[in-house]
């Protein structure tokens, strides 16, 4: 099973300027329409018989279910064949209004990629293995449920999935064979514009084995790093298991994970070898054994500070780090006893829990602290497999300056420029656009919370001249 959890809005907004189109029978490529062999009831059949839609992506179902509560997760069951026709997210709507031409309050959305394993057909059972879960909050029933799959997986000629289902918070099913069902695809927005974006595209991994990485705990005062050794209660970890593992690029196995004896409030600093980075989008992997190590929570910290490997026992102080977010998590049960490549986002292999955040600070180093593990009583230490982050890389912003203002009652200067918080920058000055060679200042640290950084007032470098020029450059 694939498991994710993904954020949801209140419930005040509407799908508005989306159009749903019924589809009908057919054969036609690229159109909204199904074999008759593979309508789309046969996506609440309860069976392994698939649904499949030539209109590729934004197709899916409207379901009116003849009973059930509010929805707080969503499951789909993989077909027979083409894993590229898979869903890669989906994205659920409810109204009470008109099933076709009512206006669907947004409910959740996410990634969600189905793993490779398939379903048969037929009559043949849905096996969990071959499907794909995201948990959400919400407690809002409807008449009647959009379920949209804006992205496949791959590039084929259909969307296809055996099975579609809702589950309340009591773990029961809300569609059921033979409830009215129409296959559908969307045009337009189906995003509320104040709600989660519809499944964006990962803008690339940040993470890397080449990252200083540093394991410990968050105390009152600050990060202590800890050491490697089997001490029980201890900030320490085996030596097999270091806070390496947990950016290896693997999950699976005793030897791909991330162990702390002190269980709570134990964690990691990284600091990605790819420079300030912005990150709003984490994925956990579980470890190989005893669930109830698996974190509950998590809370991500960044900084602009230079984090420096001191050596166990060393404190980074808290008051260097701010939260970016935390939040429970819902690590799934299933283990995965040998070592594995995550792959490439979306992640659609091992157990995992991807969450997606809302962050646009970039920052050089991350403080990652599990306060919270499943079952603290029984389990004598925290573990996790493997973190993945995804983020935005803003190296593209050139320091253009923006403004110079020169007094000439004090013959001082300051200079603004386009700015990336944790970037660090040089400034020079020419008083005839070759000579390069004078350095106004060579460390000047960006502004943490501004998108411009202004060094000065200095001093007029050459008052002889009645012209100076001056130049900005990433350190
Ligand atoms: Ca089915
Ligand atoms: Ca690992």
């Amino acid at each position: 099973m694939r498991f994710v959890l993904v954020s949801t809005i209140t419930l005040a907004s509407v799908a508005h300027s989306a159009t749903i189109t019924v589809g009908t029978e057919g054969f036609a490529g690229g159109v909204n329409n199904w074999p008759g062999g593979e309508p789309p009831s046969a996506a609440i059949d309860g069976a392994g018989q698939k649904y499949l839609n030539f209109g590729k992506e934004n197709t899916g179902i409207v379901v009116t279910p003849t009973a059930g509560g509010a929805p707080t997760s969503l499951t789909y069951w993989a077909a027979n064949d083409s894993p590229n026709r898979d869903p890669a997210s989906f994205w659920l709507g409810g109204t009470n209004g008109d099933s076709v031409t009512g206006d669907y309050t947004f409910i959740a959305s996410g990634l969600l990629a189905l793993p490779d394993s398939r379903n048969q057909g037929g009559t043949a059972e849905l096996l969990e293995s071959n499907s794909a879960t995201a948990s959400f909050t919400n407690d809002a029933s409807f008449t009647n449920y959009l379920v949209v799959f804006p992205t496949l997986k791959g590039n084929d000629n259909s969307m296809q999935v055996a099975d579609v289902q809702l589950f309340d918070a009591a773990g029961t099913g809300i569609f059921a064979p033979g409830d009215t069902i129409l296959g559908v695809q969307v045009d337009g927005a189906l995003v509320p514009d104040d709600g989660p974006l519809v499944p964006k595209p990962s803008t690339g991994l940040l993470l890397s084995t080449e990252d200083q990485i540093i394991g410990g705990i968050l105390t009152d005062t600050g990060f202590i790093e800890g050491s490697a050794s089997g001490a029980a209660n201890g900030n320490n970890w085996p030596g097999g298991e270091p806070p390496e593992e947990l950016i290896d690029g693997s999950f699976g196995g005793g030897g791909a994970k991330y162990l702390n004896f002190f269980k709570l409030n134990t964690g990691v600093i990284i600091t990605p070898t790819v420079g300030a980075s912005v990150v709003d989008r984490i994925t956990f992997w579980t470890a190989n054994d005893a669930e109830s190590r698996d974190p509950a929570s998590f809370q991500l910290y960044g900084t602009n500070k230079i984090i420096i490997k001191g050596g166990p026992g060393t404190t980074y102080p808290t008051t260097d780090f701010t939260l970016i977010t935390e939040g429970a998590l819902e690590l799934p049960s299933d283990r995965a006893t040998i070592a594995t490549p995550i792959g490439d986002p979306p992640f659609s292999t091992g157990p995992f829990q991807t969450v997606d955040f809302s962050n646009t600070k970039t920052y050089t180093s991350f403080m990652l602290i599990f306060p919270t593990v499943k079952d603290a009583s029984s389990a004598n230490s925290m573990q996790v497999s493997e973190v993945a982050f995804e983020n935005v890389i803003n190296s593209s912003i050139d320091p253009a300056i923006t403004e110079i203002n020169y007094d000439k009652a004090t013959d001082m200067i300051d200079v603004t420029w386009l700015s990336q918080p944790g970037q660090n920058y040089i400034l020079y000055y020419s008083p005839d656009l070759i000579d390069w060679s004078t350095d106004i200042a060579d460390s000047i640290e960006a502004k943490d919370d501004s998108e411009v950084t202004t060094f000065g007032p200095f001093l007029n470098p050459n008052t002889k001249l009645l012209k100076g020029f001056f130049r900005v450059k990433k350190n």
